[in-house]
């Protein structure tokens, strides 16, 4: 079959993102020896052209539509970016009699919500690898579609969802504590990731990317550096998180040489000297984290990258080894710097242990940015009191705040924003809607940030335009800077 794949993500900010999921599903259909086509919409000026034009020259079976971001997550500057995606899904019914087929980060949040708002009959939430390669196999030699895992749709106005269940972990099942990882020396608990080659493990089908049918000059170029997966799943339960549920709670990981091939060939075959490990969390488990740089070291790869890290498992050890691998920057998903919100937040980490990761990291001079979202469960001023004054004595190269939690389905934190009536039962959570702890308020929180920022030049707040000008991000990248810019800023 003839099968396009359309990303239509085209946003830039903080930087042009590679298509890394559309690319593993172009592998899967290629290894199951489809005709695969990727319609990256990211550098086009003109979507319906780009579009029109590939429908003509390729004329495609089966089209799936590659949804990331839903929206921006920015309180204040919110966008909402299905609006937009559903002229385009509009546009391809009206040019081709192709079986279309979502799927995507996004996507995966609002299944059924998504499908109805942009008119769509079948998607795939979660890993899509499997699921879109057995449905594409399924309409060429015909076959059930309502037994495939991860498969959701449409049937007689009702929504239907396969959604797997193998990736969740059930809720008793203890969550691993990060200072005992669940893997010893190395060892792999599972690794049914995609690797170099097909292979089958427990019946699932993986690859990895197929980076030929992406413009990895123009990622390098416009979003200095390109990504890779080094494991997929995130064992913790923070009340606001999405990414369980998009890639399971359960830890699948690559092993370190395979990774290290890929990033071999990404040099090789693509030039990529600057990489994002787009792992939910880079340094847990641990033993898994050093096992890839330790493998980077010995093959002297030359290569610079940066990842996602939580303060906890943060050791001078581990800093030091992901140094010596390449590493310019690490940013850590540290949310806040006192314990009560903390705790609201659902993290399983104190401020000792923000000071401490922050403290490896300056030990050897390796550049930390710290995420932290302002307005949380259990926030008051008080508490924003204390963030501010962890942060100024710890001194990180930078602090991104955000303000205000976007409230997701299937998450503690929507329980708890209708318990204090931020929402109401039946509402929809697909158009942007924040979460703002009932002791605090929007402007006096901007305000204080704003004036807390005057005075700490390691202050980053998108929501309220500090030290992040879209055009002097584009002219550092035109400059040649490579990695996170937040370290420059
Ligand atoms: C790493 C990451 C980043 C990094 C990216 C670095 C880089 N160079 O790549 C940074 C920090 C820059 C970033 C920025 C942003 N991000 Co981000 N990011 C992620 C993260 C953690 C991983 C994304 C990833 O690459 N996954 C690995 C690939 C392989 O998985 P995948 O894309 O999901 O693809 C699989 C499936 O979805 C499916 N699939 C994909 N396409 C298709 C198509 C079809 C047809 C089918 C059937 C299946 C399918 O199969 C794929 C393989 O199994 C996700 C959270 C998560 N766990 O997913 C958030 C996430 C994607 N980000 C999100 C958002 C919103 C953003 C920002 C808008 C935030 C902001 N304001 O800055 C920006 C947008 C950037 C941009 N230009 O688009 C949201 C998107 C959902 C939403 N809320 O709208 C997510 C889901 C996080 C969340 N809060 O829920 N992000
Ligand atoms: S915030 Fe980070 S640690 Fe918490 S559930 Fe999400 S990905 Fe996992």
């Amino acid at each position: 079959m003839k099968v396009l794949l359309i990303s239509v993500n085209n946003e830039r900010d903080p930087y042009p993102v590679a298509p890394i999921g559309a690319a593993y599903i172009a592998r899967a259909l290629k290894d199951g020896r489809h005709d695969v086509r990727i319609l990256d919409l990211c550098f086009v000026e003109d979507d319906f052209k780009a579009i029109g034009e590939t429908l003509k020259a390729f004329l495609p079976d089966v089209i799936g539509i590659s949804i990331r971001n839903i929206d921006n997550l920015t309180f204040n500057k919110s966008i909402f970016y299905l609006p937009r995606i559903r002229q385009l899904v509009e546009f391809v019914k009206e040019n081709t009699s192709a079986t279309l087929v979502a799927g995507g980060s996004g996507f995966s949040i609002f299944p059924e919500e998504a499908l109805r708002y942009l008119g769509l009959d079948i998607g795939v939430v979660g890993e899509g690898e499997a699921a879109f390669t057995r449905f594409v196999d399924a309409l060429t030699h015909g076959g059930r579609i309502d037994d495939i895992q991860n498969l959701c749709y449409m049937k007689d106005g009702k929504f239907y969802s396969n959604r797997h269940d193998h990736l969740l972990k059930k809720d008793d099942e203890k969550t691993p504590s990060p200072s005992s990882p669940p893997i010893k020396g190395g060892e792999i608990i599972e690794s049914p990731l995609p690797r170099r080659e097909r292979v089958r493990v427990r019946g699932t089908f993986h690859s990895s990317p197929d980076r030929s049918l992406l413009n990895n000059s123009a990622y390098l170029e416009l979003g200095g550096m390109a990504n890779i997966q080094s494991k997929r799943g995130c064992p913790f339960k923070c009340s606001y998180c999405t990414y369980p549920n998009i890639d399971g709670n359960k830890l699948r990981l690559r092993e370190p040489a395979d990774v290290v091939e890929e990033l071999k060939e990404m040099k090789s075959d693509y030039n990529i000297d600057y990489v994002f490990f787009v792992d939910d969390i880079f340094n847990f488990p641990e033993e898994h984290a050093a096992g890839i740089c330790e493998e980077m070291v010995k093959n002297d790869l030359n290569l610079q990258w940066t990842c996602f890290a939580s303060p906890k498992g943060m050791t001078p050890e581990l800093a030091g080894l992901m140094k010596r691998a390449g590493c310019r920057g690490v940013e850590f998903g540290s949310d806040a710097g006192a314990e009560k919100t903390l705790k609201g937040l659902g993290k399983h980490f104190t401020p000792d242990d923000i000071s401490h990761a922050a403290e490896c990291c300056k030990k050897i001079g390796l550049p930390n940015a710290h995420y932290i979202i302002m307005g949380g469960p259990e926030e008051d001023h008080s508490t924003l009191k204390e963030t501010f004054s962890l942060f100024e004595k710890i001194r990180p190269t930078a602090v991104i705040a955000l303000l205000g939690l976007r409230i997701y389905p299937n998450t503690r934190l929507h329980v708890t924003a209708l318990e204090d009536g931020v929402v109401s039962k039946n509402m929809s959570l697909l158009e942007p809607v924040f979460y703002l702890s009932p002791a605090v308020d929007a402007d006096a929180i901007s305000l204080e940030v704003s004036e807390h920022a005057k005075d700490n030049h390691n202050w980053i707040a998108p929501g309220l335009n500090i030290r992040c000008d879209a055009d002097m991000l584009t002219m550092l990248r035109k400059r040649g800077h490579k990695g996170p810019l937040w370290n420059i800023l």
